[in-house]
């Protein structure tokens, strides 16, 4: 079904039944009753009814009638990578099943998720080119398609592998250069890929008026923690990347292949974790979902379907998670076809529904708020208020504030701290907290911590000093024990 549907189904629901009351001064208002909410039947359309898209990775050959029936985004699977499409000296070739999967998202009203530009892995001629080469090729890639492209991959997979939190060593880190050794990159003389391939990207996005969002995509990044309660280090690191390059970085993708490795099960705090990437104010998407059913192996101990739930309850609960993307149609075609992880079984255009896919369907009608009511607010009455505030806001004082968000699990804990300046800019900033007996600060972003335990300050880092007027930033740290409590006080430089 259609977006365009979609939407007039939904202006059709509003448009139902509505009381009329009485006031006791007599003035009739009109309230709205919520009509039931009539159950889609398609993953996009229920997607769409709650505010996300529901989208599916493909090839040409996979372009079957239930992609745009069940769909609304699609990913080109393989069809877009620099394997595929980049010349040495960072041109396009081969473009003709990527323009095929491109244009049939266009004549669908489905939207398209490049797929990707900057990789270690699949790089195709692009294999050890300079940065200078690479900004070509982003340049050319991002030209070719324009705003028929909603979101691309512009760095994919950068982080190492077993939760080591630091960068791949087969990523293409001569293109990382630390030049005094302090083990950050953001010194003079300092090279980054990953900045500078975002650096450059949104500079052709805004040379050329793109609305293309700009992401950084990943695995095993999905939960806080890992199996066990550690801490997810390889999360962390990405936190740190997309705060530190936020003015570059529109959206955030967790792969969210889920499987029985330790580093890639879906973990309870799925949410949080997506919650705290939200609240760096980027979207956050669900990119390349398969979830592990090879009952054999006992893989992630839980019915497939419940897991399915639990993921797209997880974003449904947070509002800047805008989309889930599955990686394929039917388990068969499936890049892990042994391990059963999608939505349908069948093949070659001929598909069954699994329970997966039901309970997908069905937590996806359930909307936002998870009960089931269009998440659109009925009709407004239409009261001019009486009653005048008598009150003026008080002033806003000069200084800065700070107000703190944790998220807690057994044995630890994350801070999202947010700095509002004042009435007036600020040229830095601290915050202090007192932490209770028994929790221990082991890491922290965006900020310069002073002491562990106890009363610790957190004083802002180059970047995030300078607050104009009732500005914000954010800055977090993780710890063990519980901060539940805590209350920062801001001092302003
Ligand atoms: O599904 C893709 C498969 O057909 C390819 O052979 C493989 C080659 O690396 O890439 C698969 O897609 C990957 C995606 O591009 C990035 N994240 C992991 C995906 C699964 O390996």
């Amino acid at each position: 079904m259609s977006r365009t549907t979609d939407q007039r189904r939904r202006r059709t629901r509003l448009a139902l039944p509505a009381a009329v009351l009485l006031l006791a001064g007599g003035a009739a208002i009109v309230q709205g009753i919520t009509p039931a909410a009539a159950a889609e039947t398609t993953l996009r359309a229920a997607a769409a009814k709650a505010g996300l898209f529901f989208g599916v990775a493909a090839s040409p050959g996979r372009l079957s009638s239930i992609v745009a029936q069940e769909f609304s985004q699609l990913t080109p699977e393989n069809d877009m990578k620099p394997s595929t499409i980049a010349t040495s000296s960072g041109g396009l070739q081969n473009t003709g099943a990527a323009d095929t999967l491109v244009n049939y998202a266009q004549t669908n009203n489905m939207l398209v998720r490049g797929h990707t530009l900057v990789w270690h892995s699949q790089a195709g001629a692009l294999q050890g080119a300079n940065q200078a080469t690479l900004n070509t090729f982003i340049g050319n890639a991002l030209t070719r398609w324009g705003n028929r492209i909603a979101y691309w991959d512009v760095v994919n997979e950068a982080l190492a592998d077993n939760n080591a939190g630091t960068r791949r060593s087969e990523w293409p880190h001569t293109l990382n250069r630390d030049a005094n050794g302090d083990g950050d990159l953001f010194d003079a003389g300092d090279t980054d890929v990953i900045r500078d391939s975002f650096v450059r990207a949104k500079q052709v996005v805004q040379a050329n008026g793109l609305s293309t969002k700009l992401c950084i995509n990943d695995y095993d990044v999905e939960g806080l923690t890992v199996r066990g309660g550690t801490p997810n280090r390889k999360a962390n690191a990405l936190y740190d990347i997309v705060s530190n390059y936020r003015q570059y970085i529109d959206c955030v993708g967790f792969q969210a292949h889920f499987n029985d490795n330790p580093n890639s099960i879906i973990s309870d705090d799925l949410q949080a974790n997506i919650q705290r990437f939200a609240d760096l104010g980027v979207e956050v998407h669900i990119t390349e979902l398969d979830i592990d059913d090879d009952l054999s192996n006992n893989d992630i101990g839980q019915g497939q379907a419940d897991n399915y739930r639990k993921v797209v309850r997880a974003c449904l609960n947070v509002a800047r998670c805008t989309g889930i993307t599955v990686w394929g149609i039917a388990d068969s075609e499936s890049w892990r076809s042994s391990e059963r992880g999608l939505l349908f079984t069948g093949g070659n255009g001929n598909y069954q529904k699994k329970a997966a896919y039901h309970a997908v369907l069905d937590e996806l009608n359930k909307g936002r708020s998870g009960t089931g009511t269009p998440t659109t607010p009925p009709v407004t009455p239409t009261v001019t208020p009486t009653v005048t505030p008598s009150t003026s806001p008080s002033p806003v004082p000069a200084g800065c504030t700070a107000t703190v968000s944790l998220n807690s699990w057994n044995g630890g804990f994350v801070a999202t701290v947010r700095v509002t300046a004042g009435s007036a800019s600020i040229n830095g900033w601290s915050v202090g907290v007192n932490l209770p007996s028994g929790a221990t600060v082991t890491n922290a972003w965006n900020s310069t911590p002073s002491g562990t335990s106890g009363a610790v300050r957190f004083a802002n880092v180059g970047h995030n000093g300078r607050l104009g007027a009732a500005q914000t930033t954010e800055f977090g740290f993780q710890g063990t024990g519980s901060a539940t409590g805590i209350t920062p006080t801001c001092t302003a430089s």
